[in-house]
């Protein structure tokens, strides 16, 4: 049965009792009691494997609690380690139209994928293929055509030895077209820390975070996103830090958290997290850090020493910042001059300073410069290189760092000539394709081969009808999964379609020379290993690094791919090699808790960059300007989801249950537009080709900036349109979406135009 669209108050802290009761449901309804326990004692644990989750890192072995895990790690590894499974009948039974018109929380309810399968041409089921016969099409296919002709993505999930292999992979074929999920993600970070410190990571550990006096997280919801992270930012608390959240919402884990881990706070007050919160105007964030800068020099707060030692701009930047429009800034903050005055005092006031952001910051138009400006800010009062103090930038997925370091990038690592020499496989030079660059090249029929190495490349990237379109335009998709999900059941009629089950980070891994694990980096730069202890969801399953390598085994024969996946090590040696920072990695690994990879900024002040030299930069204040009328949507993540796997349909911490199709809007903006909250309307995206639009969902007024209105991701990716995408970081702007609410055409239902989903939000309202 449907369940009721519900809008209660949203909630004034995170976690604490509810939260592990929610956990454990997740658990016990999926695994049941014994694989409940069995897994969920193991999850970042010395000898476990890593929260499939986030990539919040985890405190040393000797800090580590026994439940290093939250409600959301809890329900992302109940969605893996499942009992529910998809077989070969199951497939049988439902044609691939059917489970096009399911919703994606219904696909990902189905449960674990047993079987590979296949879609030939013409025919409306999957069916079963064998792995020989699967891995020989797709080496056909690739062979039938040039290298580039072929795009090779990553999601975030895959290890450092799947991702090394995978990347070799697609060179050792002849095309550096590696497109990832990062283009849609921390790709502006990336872009804004090479230009100016040098290296595209964040500066700070875990002991940074504990002991910063300041810590500013911008455009981030921990509570939801990166749990784990608000017993980092309480430790601080404790010991004396003051917390700024820069956030068009109050989101309910930067106000107060009652830590699950501790008994005060199973049923406590907790702990109140942010001393002040500036409730920014979406896409603001680069003029409020130009404000916050243009204060500090004017008060004097200048690290002159560490600027004169290890910078360059600073007077350019300087005089740019003389020039301030303050009323600039105040339009496109919508924050009061003292509010930020108060902020700046804060900042002067503090030793060692962290500034992390995560999506607010990434997915806009001026997303790099954005960061950029942070950057600028942190130069100014010298904090980086330096004990509790830097730039920390929060990663999504629990291994996207680590792809990237890997070499899944959609540019030719600087490292690679190290792989030709240690392989004798001449490498491509030419720059690949990222994703929106892919999507248009699939769209326009350049592509005949798309492989997704995990993933749900249909939901998760822009404007979901062109994305469609451009996947059933190619002739081959390979999709590696454990789960089934809409970009398995958007296949085109004239299409081959593979689906490629693989084994989970929760599951044993079984090679010719015994149990193996694999290793990730977290968003800090830590290394360390992975290894699951349960039985695999089905006898057939392969790992990731075994699919990678019998397909390999036909592109590029004389690499020794089968030694490879006999014994890991080996892929780690040839890692060792090749990836700088690696020497040792075997043994660096088996040591509890791993190692940190080096990064010259924050070890010794010392930026790789040409002049080695850290770099301010200069950016003009020009916001998306919105005209009368509309919105700025952004699109983000409910507490029940897991990018585009949808666990459930609350959003426990903003007063949600039972659907998905809502929009938040500013009560003032409401009045001003004439609409009122539980109306139904469409969400009209405006952009300069064509309009996009989502169908009915049901209005919540809720307390966000003035201006800005926010909606689920991927039921709102339709709205994105392709070609908007931040400036030098080709990032989709997933949070900077120009918008019109329309009033709900009441035909609309019975032309059948609305999801299941909205179809129970229409008994509500
Ligand atoms: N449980 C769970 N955990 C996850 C994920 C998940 O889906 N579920 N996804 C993982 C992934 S891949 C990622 S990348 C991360 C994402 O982690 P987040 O970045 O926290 O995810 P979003 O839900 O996109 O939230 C963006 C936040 O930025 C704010 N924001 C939006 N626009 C602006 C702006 O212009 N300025 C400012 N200052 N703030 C803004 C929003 O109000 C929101 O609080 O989480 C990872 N962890
Ligand atoms: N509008 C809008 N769009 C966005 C965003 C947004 O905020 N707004 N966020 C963007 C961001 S930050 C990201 S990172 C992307 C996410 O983009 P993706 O990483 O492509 O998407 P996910 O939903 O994380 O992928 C889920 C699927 O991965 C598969 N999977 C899970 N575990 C494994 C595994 O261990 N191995 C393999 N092979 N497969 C596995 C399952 O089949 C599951 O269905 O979406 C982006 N899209
Ligand atoms: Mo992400």
């Amino acid at each position: 049965m449907a369940k009721k669209l519900r809008v209660g108050d949203p909630k004034k802290s995170a976690a604490g009792l509810p939260g592990v009761g929610h956990g454990l449901a997740a658990g016990l309804t999926q695994m049941g009691v014994r694989r409940t326990a069995l897994t969920l004692l193991k999850i970042n644990q010395p000898g476990g494997f890593d929260c499939p989750g986030c990539a919040w890192p985890e405190p040393g072995p000797e800090q580590r609690s026994h439940a290093e895990f939250c409600e959301n790690g809890a329900k992302a590894v109940a969605e893996e380690a499942t009992l529910r499974r998809v077989t070969p009948e199951f497939f049988a039974e439902h044609a691939i139209a059917d489970l096009a018109t399911q919703t994606d929380h219904w696909l990902g309810k189905q449960g674990r994928i047993t079987t590979p399968m296949i879609k030939f041409p013409g025919s409306a089921h999957y069916a079963p293929i064998a792995w020989d016969d699967a891995f020989g099409l797709v080496a056909r296919s690739l062979a039938a055509h040039e290298p580039d002709r072929a795009v090779f993505y990553t999601s975030g999930r895959t290890s450092n030895e799947a991702a090394f292999l995978y990347q070799l992979l697609a060179r050792a074929h002849g095309t550096n077209n590696l497109p990832d999920c990062s283009n849609m993600c921390h790709e502006s970070s990336g872009a804004a820390l090479i230009s100016t410190i040098g290296i595209g990571k964040g500066t700070v550990t875990l002991d940074d975070v504990h002991a910063a006096r300041l810590i500013v997280v911008v455009g981030q919801n921990p509570g939801t996103n990166h749990p784990r992270m608000l017993t980092a930012l309480e430790h601080a608390k404790r010991n004396g830090a003051r917390i700024i959240a820069v956030n068009p919402l109050p989101e309910a884990g930067l106000m107060r958290f009652k830590n699950p881990q501790k008994l005060s706070g199973l049923a406590g007050r907790g702990t109140a997290l942010a001393d002040l919160h500036l409730q920014i105007r979406v896409g603001g964030d680069l003029a409020l850090f130009q404000a916050i800068g243009s204060l500090l020099i004017e008060a004097g707060s200048a690290d002159t020493s560490f600027i004169e030692s290890s910078t360059a701009g600073y007077d350019a930047y300087r005089t740019h910042l003389g020039e301030l429009d303050w009323a600039a800034v105040l339009t496109a903050t919508g924050l009061t001059r003292a509010e930020i005055e108060t902020a700046t005092k804060l900042f002067a006031q503090s030793s060692a300073t962290i500034v992390c952001w995560a999506m607010g910051l990434t997915q806009g138009r001026d997303a790099v410069a954005t960061i950029r400006e942070v950057v600028n800010v942190q130069l100014l009062r010298g904090m980086i290189g330096k004990k509790g103090a830097g730039l920390c930038p929060v990663r999504g997925h629990s291994n996207v760092q680590g792809d990237r370091t890997m070499g899944i990038w959609h540019e030719p690592p600087s490292w690679l000539p190290r792989l030709a020499d240690a392989t004798g496989v001449a490498m491509p030079a030419e720059r690949g394709l990222d994703t929106v660059e892919a999507i248009r090249a699939m769209r326009d029929g350049e592509i005949k081969v798309f492989m997704a190495l995990g993933g749900n490349f249909a939901a998760a990237s822009p404007d979901s009808d062109v994305t469609e379109a451009a996947l059933r335009n190619v002739d081959l998709t390979v999709h590696v999964s454990t789960k089934l999900n809409r970009s398995h059941v958007i296949a085109g009629d004239e299409q081959t379609s593979l689906i490629l089950p693989c084994l989970g980070r929760t599951e044993r891994d079984v090679q010719a020379t015994g149990e193996q694990f694999v290793t990730v980096e977290d968003s800090m730069s830590n290394v360390h290993s992975s290894q699951g202890n349960l039985p695999p969801a089905s006898p057939l399953l392969l790992s990731e690094v075994a699919i990678v390598s019998r397909l390999g085994a036909l592109i590029a024969p004389t690499l020794p791919w089968s030694t490879w996946t006999a014994d890991y090590r080996t892929v780690r040696e040839l890692i060792a090699t090749s990836v700088p920072g690696f020497d040792g990695f075997e043994a660096k690994v088996a040591t509890p808790g791993g190692f940190t990879l080096p990064h010259p900024p924050r070890d010794s002040r010392s930026f790789p960059t040409a002049d080695g030299l850290a770099h301010f930069t200069v950016s003009p204040i020009a916001p998306v300007e919105v005209p009368p009328g509309r919105l700025l949507l952004q699109t983000l993540r409910s507490h029940d989801q897991y990018n585009t796997t949808i666990y459930g349909l609350d959003d426990r911490y903003r007063g949600i249950t039972g659907g998905r199709r809502v929009v938040f809007v500013n009560p003032d903006d409401l009045a001003e537009l004439g609409l009122r909250d539980g109306e139904i309307v469409d969400i009209v995206s405006e952009w300069a080709d064509t309009e996009r639009r989502a169908p009915r969902f049901r209005i919540v007024s809720y307390d966000t900036a003035r201006g800005c209105a926010a909606a689920y991701f991927p039921e709102a990716n339709v709205l994105v349109p392709l070609d908007s995408t931040a400036a030098e970081s080709n990032t989709p702007t997933s949070k900077q979406i120009i918008v019109r609410l329309e009033r709900a055409a009441l035909d609309a239902v019975s032309s059948g135009a609305v999801s299941s989903d909205a179809v129970s939000l229409d008994a509500a309202s």
